[in-house]
């Protein structure tokens, strides 16, 4: 019998991150290393994306592979697709996205709400705006290791009531993995990864430990943040910032107005990486595998043949 995607396990060795170890004190700040401007372009059918990691100036910065900021009002969206090779990581801030797959998981995704999804040797699925508004969120690619590329899908999804939050001296955070002010997420990630939702009211500054071994960035949502030194200017929305090492990241919000940010880092998987549009494998042959898989229905994309989203059926899928 086929289990439902929803209760299917990546692997039983996995186990929730042990962030006990590290330090509650940053005595290393991590400098500002690069910042850029994601400007809006167009992604899926009539959707707009500020892509900061993905695009020609920025094509991996490992694992990460993608991370765009989406806005999307119907009729638009991302009909029918497949993954394979990742993890997709939806959050979302405005409104509400109606997620199908081809397995028959379905739901909505709302404000606040988080969808992490393993995407591994198989996913085809659609995600679209619900008909009213526009839809804001996050979309973040997340590389898989080697061994667990093929591995099964899965999905890790919190309602807003169910993602954590923790509140100290002006600063919120919102625990989408890994901890935070004493509070964790129980989002298990495969990559060693941490996902942070901070706001910082006027003045508020906060000293965030992150594990020394990780990559990290910071993308501004809301208001101007000054990051790394505090005589470095200030960063403001839609400006994704790379953090340089160090072990902990500083931020600070010297503005009048509040301060939103996240912040993610993730442990280098150094590893090749050959990327053919939704697939991510390791090597040439893996991508033809992969588009010989999904163009017959097989390892993993049999229930593609017979399948087509109701969300979709617009656009003629
Ligand atoms: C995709 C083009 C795409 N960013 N943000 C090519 F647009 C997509 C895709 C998305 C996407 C979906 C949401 Cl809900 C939010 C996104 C890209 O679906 F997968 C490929 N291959
Ligand atoms: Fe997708």
């Amino acid at each position: 019998m086929q289990e439902s995607i929803k209760s299917q396990k990546i692997h039983s060795v996995i186990q929730t991150q042990d962030f006990s170890e590290m330090s509650n004190v940053v005595r290393q700040p991590r400098p500002l290393l690069r910042k850029l401007h994601a400007r809006p372009q167009q992604e899926g059918v009539g959707a707009t994306v500020r892509r900061s990691i993905g695009r020609s100036e920025l094509k991996y910065f490992d694992p990460f592979l993608v991370l765009d900021e989406f806005s999307v009002t119907a009729p638009a969206g991302f009909p029918d697709h497949p993954h394979r090779g990742f993890e997709t990581v939806t959050y979302m801030l405005q409104g509400a996205v109606i997620h199908e797959d081809f397995e028959g998981h379905e739901g909505i995704i709302e404000a606040g709400d988080l969808q992490w999804m393993t995407a591994g040797r198989g996913i085809v699925h659609s995600e679209m705006p619900v008909p009213e508004g526009t839809q804001k969120g996050l979309q973040l690619w997340i590389n898989l290791p080697s061994t667990y590329k093929m591995t099964e899908p899965r999905y890790q999804e919190l309602s807003k009531e169910d993602v954590s939050e923790a509140t100290k001296d002006g600063v919120m955070v919102r625990v989408i993995a890994g901890e935070a002010l004493g509070v964790q997420s129980p989002i298990y990630t495969v990559t060693p990864t941490m996902y942070l939702d901070f706001t910082l009211n006027p003045g508020a500054r906060i000293r965030q430990p992150i594990p020394y071994s990780f990559n990290a960035f910071v993308y501004v949502l809301e208001g101007d943040g000054v990051f790394g030194s505090s005589r470095s200017s200030p960063v403001s929305a839609h400006n994704l910032v790379l953090l340089g090492s160090g072990d902990g990241l500083d931020a600070w919000n010297k503005s009048t107005r509040s301060l939103r940010f996240i912040l993610v880092g993730g442990e280098p998987l150094e590893e090749p990486v050959v990327q053919y549009g939704p697939f991510v494998m390791n090597t040439q042959e893996q991508i033809d595998e992969a588009i010989e898989d999904f163009e017959n229905y097989t390892n993993g994309f049999e229930k593609a043949r017979y399948w087509s989203s109701k969300s979709s059926s617009g656009f003629g899928h």
